[in-house]
């Protein structure tokens, strides 16, 4: 394909319908890719959950980064996670679910959810770049109590392309919050995971229903073949 000079508007080939993104105008945000949720021996792992599932998705967002970077584009990462005292946590979420597998006990990785520990790292194939933004947040949604909104602003992004784990819990979450604000989304359907198969293509369909109410899904193979085409 043709390479692209900016600025330059791409159309990608995306569920309900294309969409024309401006790559000048486009972050790529990478939700919870940590340890805890991916690897084998984790907190995931320790739920009784396969995290193969997970890990699928670990590829296509390497493809992503690789091409986001090459473009220049903003990158930002996300990582689900607390302060060590706690403090951050509401009571409505330290008492969730079966102990001693909740939020700052003793895990496979560290302490559980809990900023610093092994557990909460992103996994190393996606290693942020030094000048990437990291943003710890205590919620699902990446925009609660995150500086999302400024960095977002500052840059002038418009739209956001959004990768990461769990389709149903923190990209659906973000998703929606970016829509609220005005943002569009694109869901790289191959990129995000879920631990429930059913979930993971319910919570695609959720994005794309009534002509597509929280934004766009495309895949990874897809949006990568346009993105590649941007000479930064
Ligand atoms: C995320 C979770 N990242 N499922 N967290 O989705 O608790």
């Amino acid at each position: 394909m043709t390479p692209l000079s900016r600025p330059t508007l791409l159309e990608i080939a995306a569920q309900p319908y294309p969409l024309a993104l401006d790559p000048a105008r486009t972050a790529l945000l990478l939700i919870d890719m940590q340890r805890d949720f991916l690897e084998p021996g984790g907190f995931g792992a320790m739920l009784g959950n396969d995290v193969s599932l997970l890990r699928s998705a670990i590829a296509p967002c390497q493809r992503l980064l690789d091409v986001a970077r090459k473009a220049g584009m903003l990158v930002i990462h996300t990582r689900e996670g607390h302060r060590p005292d706690l403090s951050d946590a509401p009571p409505a979420k330290l008492t969730r679910g079966p102990g001693p597998m909740r939020i700052g006990d003793a895990g496979p990785m560290g302490r559980i959810l809990i900023r610093g520990e092994p557990g909460h790292a992103i996994v190393p194939e996606l290693m942020p770049l030094p000048d990437e933004p990291v943003l710890d947040k205590p919620g699902k949604g990446a925009f609660y109590q995150t500086d999302l909104s400024l960095l977002l602003a500052n840059r002038g992004i418009a739209s956001l392309i959004v990768a990461g784990v769990t389709t149903e819990v923190c990209v659906h979450t973000s998703v929606r919050e970016a829509n609220d604000r005005g943002f569009e989304c694109l869901v790289v359907s191959d990129a995000v995971a879920s631990y429930f198969p059913q979930f993971h293509r319910a919570a695609l369909d959720m994005i794309t229903a009534q002509g597509g109410i929280f934004g766009w899904v495309a895949d990874a193979t897809t949006l990568c073949a346009e993105l590649a085409r941007i000479d930064a």
